[in-house]
């Protein structure tokens, strides 16, 4: 495939304001009718290429005149009409077959209703068109369908007709006034069931709002619903930004291949993201819910209003809407619950990538397949550069930035630098340095050292970037780095935002009787690792004292690290390092507790992901084995004051999803955990007691995993028992391969196989692949074979996946593309399984991106 450069863009030669598509959906084959206006922009006299793919062109006319075959020329990707006016009228006959569809882009069916996902470039296997998000029309769409099948006919804006044919047939027309590009271009025919809702805008408008699922699910619909509610409302309240239609609808869908999708009035959504009750969902999954549905939400504008000039421009889209969904899910919740959460994430995924072959700043600069684009690096990393500049002017300077960015930019399709060159104008500073953010890729190192004499505290920092494919020198970054200094009592002397523009700078803080304690990368005000020697005396400090809830946690890390890193090294445990973190925990257990959800992230030991991420050469058992040993170590020995606190928080926790009542399911499962992991009978049957006495899913759910996970003699039967009592629901399901698929322990292997045949699981289903390939490419010790078993494994569902659906198959083999950073014998056996992949025939666009770039 070849390589698309952004040096290499050049404007639309056509425009293309209006569209008129009429389908007639049919199970066997659906005929499109695509009827659009047609204007030269620039150029005279070349020829209309029209994207297009897989599907069948019917006839072709020009101002209603029929095209002879001498007229066009068509390949497997595109369609050129040589001489054409300068204003026409084109109309383009197509032929599809959504039932046969698995790779999920462009229209297919789900469940046996049709839908479409036409980001990022789907829409040209429904039409040839100018398939690019600088083209924007406005769209009127026809739907017509059997009565009986498809009851349920929705695409984007506004409905505007509908009626009944003679033949079981019926229709419905959409208009939607704004103009938007192909991308965002949806329909959804089918029998469905919603829930529906209203809205008042600020200005006074009522919006309908519908959720559509499929009828058992109805009555899973209802916390989404109060989510879309509550985005609305946020997004008046924190940017100003109101809805702009008189419907929004969102369906959901059994079979995506993403979380969902923001099309113009009518979201899509994977069902993940939308059915919930207490009996199926935890509340982690409640938490994803409210936070997808805002996101979707939030591209009303920051995507939809101001859309994309083209696909590397994809995070002025993506990272300004996850930042714009974190910081709503901040204001409902717990802030600094969300940013740990969001820390993690970045650093399990983004700092990974970042690290690899598919290393790319959040504005690429050149790709091969934009599917693989969709990366945590433009969407996390993405999110954290709009922070760092909200940081940088202030939350005043930034809103005067968003309004103008949506002001000025309101129905055009722009670029990442509109964005930031709004930010400066609205807020009078120089970002010239900042944009290094966007160009460079790599994750930035920041060390420090500190020195105390004369009442004064000096620290110098120093950055730096590692070289990232095509970039082997970087310049320094501008970033906020905030601080604050605390006395050894606890008490906050001094906070600010240092700001870091060079490769060493220095910062003196005088008058300060006592030496204080650091307070360093509060909120993680920069997305870059630490280098920075606290000894344990100051990091208990801030884990007592500290008001920033990030830092808190972070500095809890930090003492386990010094545990865990050497003793993953070294293979052994060092036990002055152990009893410094057994008491902590113990202080941690005993103290009187104000913020149980916070207490519940203090008591994690740091990721076994964030252990291989900060490894030199990756020991994966090694890395699982020492993190079980010390959760079972700490566990032993903390057996009485974990079982307080499980006790405290009362078998049954409310029923309700109060940040109360979801606080305290979170401690109270996490001290089970370690409860179970002391391997003792009685907590087993604990265990055991909480998973059938259980109220919610979280609980349940939370004892399942404990057991299955620990070496309680019943864990077969438990699993059956979890199966018998859930098999018709297939988001539980996902849950009970995910979990077996992670539990750590050897020989795995034949289990996930026999999962595989499970007659819930199916590999056509992204979810289902997701929660039992891709759960188990997770699991440090079963996945790493000695004998690379488990790549073996990895690679053969790949290749099984290619021809069903590439994109999903790019993202699982993504996951073994870092096989440089590991050790011997996993990085050998890794590289010679891509290898293997590599020699296939028939490798789809997107498999191959990842597997050259992983080889080169
Ligand atoms: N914009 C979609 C992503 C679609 C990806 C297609 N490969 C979801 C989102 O970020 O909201
Ligand atoms: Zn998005």
């Amino acid at each position: 495939n070849p390589t698309i450069y952004l040096k290499d863009y050049q404007k639309p030669e056509f425009l293309i304001p209006e569209v008129m598509l009429d389908f007639a959906l049919n199970q066997a084959s659906t005929l499109v009718v695509a009827t659009m206006q047609v204007k030269r922009s620039s150029g005279s006299g070349t020829p209309l290429v029209l994207h297009g793919e897989k599907m069948q062109l019917v006839s072709l006319a020009i101002n209603g005149k029929t095209l002879s075959d001498a007229e066009y020329q068509i390949d497997a990707e595109s369609l050129t009409i040589l001489n054409v006016p300068d204003a026409f009228e084109l109309e383009v006959q197509t032929e599809l077959l959504p039932h046969l569809n698995t790779e999920l882009s462009g229209l297919y069916q789900s469940s046996g209703n049709f839908c479409t996902q036409c980001e990022a470039e789907g829409f040209r296997r429904i039409t040839y068109f100018l398939d690019r998000p600088d083209v924007l029309s406005v769209y009127r769409v026809r739907l017509t369908a059997d009565v009986v099948d498809c009851p349920v006919l929705l695409s984007n804006g506004n409905p505007v007709a509908s009626g009944r044919n003679d033949d079981n047939t019926h229709w419905a027309e959409w208009f939607d006034p704004h103009p938007k590009p192909s991308y965002l271009f949806a329909l959804v025919a089918g029998n469905l069931e919603h829930v529906t809702d209203h809205f008042t805008t600020a200005s006074g408008n009522k919006v309908e709002l519908n959720i559509y699922a499929q009828q058992h699910n109805i009555e899973k619909c209802d916390h989404a619903m109060a989510s879309l509610k509550k985005s609305m409302r946020w997004d008046e309240d924190v940017y100003g930004r109101e809805y702009d239609l008189d419907i929004y609808n969102i369906v959901a869908v059994d079979d995506f291949n993403m979380g969902a999708m923001e099309n113009k009035g009518l979201n899509v959504f994977n069902s993940k993201y939308v059915l919930a009750n207490q009996d199926t969902a935890t509340d982690l999954d409640y938490e994803g819910i409210e936070s997808v549905i805002a996101h979707e939400y939030f591209h009303n504008w920051s995507g939809n209003r101001v859309t994309c000039r083209d696909w590397f421009q994809l995070s002025l889209k993506e990272g300004f809407t996850v930042f714009r969904d974190q910081e709503f899910s901040a204001d409902m919740g717990s802030r600094a619950v969300k940013r740990i959460r969001d820390v993690q994430s970045l650093r399990a995924f983004q700092f990974k990538e970042d690290a690899g072959p598919m290393a790319h700043p959040v504005r690429p600069d050149s790709y091969q397949e934009i599917n693989n684009f969709y990366t945590s690096t433009i969407y996390q990393k993405g999110a954290e550069v709009i922070r760092m500049m909200r940081e940088l002017v202030g939350v005043e300077g930034f809103r005067r930035g968003t309004d103008l960015y949506f002001d000025r930019f309101d129905g055009q399709a722009v670029t990442t630098e509109d964005f930031v060159t709004s930010i400066e104008q609205a807020n009078d500073i120089d970002l010239a340095q900042f944009r290094l953010w966007y160009t460079q890729s790599g994750t930035p190192s920041i060390r420090v050292q500190q020195s105390y004499t004369d009442q004064t505290l000096t620290l110098t920092i120093q950055q730096s970037c590692p070289a990232t494919p095509g970039q082997d020198r970087k310049r320094p970054f501008q970033m906020p780095l905030c601080i604050a200094l605390l006395l050894p009592s606890g008490e906050k002397v001094l906070q600010q935002t240092l700001v870091l523009t060079e490769d060493e700078q220095s910062f003196e803080f005088s008058g300060l009787p006592e030496q204080p304690v650091v307070s360093m990368l509060r909120g993680f005000s920069a997305p870059v690792k630490l280098e920075y020697n606290q000894s344990d005396d100051e990091l208990l400090t801030l884990v007592s004292f500290d008001d920033d809830g990030f830092v808190r946690w972070e500095a809890m890390q930090r003492l386990c690290l010094k545990l865990l890193l050497p003793a993953v090294e070294n293979g052994s445990i060092n036990e002055a390092a152990y009893s410094r973190v057994r008491d902590a925990f113990l202080k941690l257990l005993t103290e009187p507790c104000h913020d149980k959800a916070m207490l519940a992230e203090m008591l994690s030991l740091p990721t076994a992901s964030y252990l291989a991420e900060l490894s030199e050469a990756i020991e994966p058992r090694q890395i699982s084995l020492i993190r079980q040993q010390c959760v079972q170590r700490l566990a032993k020995d903390l057996e009485s004051p974990f079982h307080t606190v499980y006790a405290q928080q009362g078998q049954n926790t409310d029923f309700s999803l109060d940040a109360e009542s979801m606080a305290s399911r979170s401690l109270k499962n996490r001290t089970l955990m370690y409860l179970v992991a002391t391997g003792q009978p009685a907590y087993y049957a604990l265990a055991s007691h909480q998973y059938h006495a259980a109220n919610t899913m979280t609980d349940r759910l939370s004892a399942f995993t404990a057991l299955v996970h620990s070496s309680y003699p019943d864990r077969q039967a438990l699993i059956d028992h979890f199966y018998q009592q859930w098999k018709d629901d297939p988001l539980v399901m996902d849950k009970w391969f995910a979990m077996q698929a992670i539990a750590p322990r050897d020989n795995l292997l034949p289990d996930i196989e026999q999962l595989m045949s499970n007659p819930t699981f199916s590999i056509n289903n992204p979810n289902k692949v997701r929660s039992l390939i891709g759960a188990f490419t997770s699991n440090l010790l079963a996945f790493h074979q000695q004998d690379g078993a488990g790549y073996k494994f990895l690679v053969d569902c790949v290749i099984q996946l290619n021809t069903i659906n590439p994109q999903v198959a790019a993202r699982l083999i993504s996951t073994i593309n870092n096989w440089r950073r590991y050790a011997q014998p996993y990085q050998s056996l890794m590289c010679t399984q891509l290898e293997r992949l590599a020699n296939e025939n028939g490798l789809a666009s997107d498999v191959t991106e990842i597997v050259s770039k992983a080889l080169k």
